[in-house]
């Protein structure tokens, strides 16, 4: 099925040209004014050689700039390679070696130049530069074409790159645009990075539905003031919920990224926020899963054009938002597994139809010859009303091979002692954590979420 025959925006040009496409700190920029940039941008991208089929490694944080340069790269015939610009050089060099993108437009100015050690040829640096409207020879309109190139936060390695089709792209913004009712009335905040599936995925919604996009340098609850939709982690919807005041226009949040503690989604429906829980991973670009908050701590059924089983334990997915492959040494190499499904290294089951989203494969450990499921013991924690965060991570120990250690992050004023006399009699011995530590504020900021390499570097640096 063919959702769109044209790049959405000369659609919705076409159209709706006056409707307000974006809505920036500078003000609106209807569908038509910003087809026409983005029509003297991509004339600029061509003329410096970033044409059909070349590879751009973009980086930089959301800004309009950045925005603005994708779809105009995309106009072009250009796939996307987004970086996010905290990437450290020891992740960038042997990444950009593998992808080999031909040109770099670095929004965060620190690239090529400034980097050692880069992979050879150097990318070409590409500008920013408009070139008259009329210079511009758009690429055709090819959905089965691969628009971006996603990197994974796997855990462990190199990230992957996932190769999405606009197809793909697209397929998955219908799920969830029917799902939630998002439609060309409503605005939706870019509230997570470009750089991840996250935040594509609102623009895609947007694209699909010929809606607005808000672009805002405000921090969140300000950022949130006017817009109807926005896409929040769980850690993003705690701090909200810290403010006084609340986003009167604010009618959906679409939460995911990581469990989704019920207590919190409470919360928030109490104080007025809609609450919308979502599954979803790079792979099969964002939401698989998703449902309108219940009192139940699943994630709801498989969207339109997802498919979801369970084997093993283990959550497969299947359909038509799946990635075309990962993207190495200039090839697709397969996804998929040999029946045909992409085996996500999540542990789930079905209950009351919904799917429940149990922790990854990886991260089980064993004490003393128990099985000890990290996210188990997070969740439980999660509902203490103090704990904002809780991660599980395993200690080395001789005598039980490893032990459960707790790293939290609690609302100010609380104190260690009291979660973990709550948490004692709710927890199995081998379940029980053997240490008790505060993570430091500002860990969680910036990335959308925390890598467990991380924490255990930083709970190594604590002995
Ligand atoms: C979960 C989980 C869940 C992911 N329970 N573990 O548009 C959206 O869907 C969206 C809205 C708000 C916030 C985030 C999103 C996302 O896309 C998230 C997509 C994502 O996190 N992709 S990822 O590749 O970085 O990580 C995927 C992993 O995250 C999964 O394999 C799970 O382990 C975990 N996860 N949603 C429990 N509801």
């Amino acid at each position: 099925a063919h959702l769109l025959t044209d790049f959405p925006w000369r659609v919705w040009a076409q159209t709706t040209p006056t409707a307000v496409a974006l809505q920036t700190d500078a003000g609106p920029l209807s569908w038509r004014a910003l087809a026409a940039r983005l029509d003297r941008l991509c004339a600029g991208f061509q003329r410096q050689g970033a044409s059909s089929g070349a590879l751009v490694a973009l980086r930089g944080k959301n800004s309009l700039p950045l925005l603005l340069s994708w779809l105009a790269l995309l106009q072009a015939g250009a796939r996307v390679l987004p970086l996010n610009p905290q990437l450290p050089p020891a992740t960038l060099q042997p990444l950009l070696r593998s992808l080999r993108p031909d040109f770099m437009l670095d929004l965060a100015e620190l690239l090529p130049d400034n980097l050692p050690g880069l992979p050879h040829p150097v990318p070409a640096a590409l500008r920013i530069k408009s070139a008259p409207q009329q210079a511009a020879s758009p690429a055709a309109w090819r959905p089965e074409a691969i628009a971006t190139l996603t990197l994974t936060s796997g855990s462990t390695g190199l990230p992957k790159a996932a190769a999405h089709t606009f197809q793909a792209l697209l397929h998955s913004a219908a799920g969830v645009n029917q799902l939630m009712n998002f439609n060309a009335a409503e605005s939706w905040l870019l509230s997570l990075p470009l750089c991840h599936v996250s935040g594509q995925g609102i623009v895609w919604r947007w694209l699909l539905a010929g809606a607005c996009l808000m672009l805002s340098d405000a921090p969140l609850p300000q950022a949130l003031c006017g817009c109807s939709f926005a896409s929040l982690v769980p850690t993003q919807l705690w701090r909200l919920l810290q403010q006084p005041q609340r986003p009167a226009a604010l009618k959906a949040t679409l939460l995911g990224g990581a469990a989704i503690p019920p207590d919190l989604v409470a919360r928030a429906e109490a104080a007025g926020i809609s609450c919308w829980c979502g599954y979803g991973l790079t792979e099969s670009a964002a939401t698989v899963c998703g449902k309108r908050a219940n009192n139940r701590p699943g994630v709801g059924k498989a969207l339109s054009g997802r498919e979801v089983r369970i084997v093993d334990g283990e959550i497969w997915l299947r359909g038509a938002t799946l990635a075309s492959g990962y993207w190495r040494d200039g090839q697709l190499q397969p996804l998929i597994n040999p029946h045909g499904w992409f085996a996500t290294g999540d542990l789930g089951r079905w209950q009351q139809d919904e799917l429940q989203v149990l922790g990854r494969k990886d991260n089980l450990f064993f004490s003393g010859g128990e099985a000890v499921q990290p996210e188990a013991i997070e969740s439980l924690l999660m509902r203490h009303p103090a704990v904002m965060q809780a991660f599980i991570m395993p200690q080395a120990d001789e005598e039980w091979g490893a032990r459960p250690v707790a790293l939290l992050m609690l609302t100010p004023g609380r104190t260690l002692e009291s979660v973990a006399a709550w948490a004692r009699e709710q927890l199995a011995s081998f379940q029980r954590p053997v240490r008790w530590l505060t993570l430091p504020e500002g860990f969680t900021q910036g990335g959308i979420k925390l890598s467990r390499q991380q924490l255990a570097q930083w709970l190594q640096a604590q002995q």
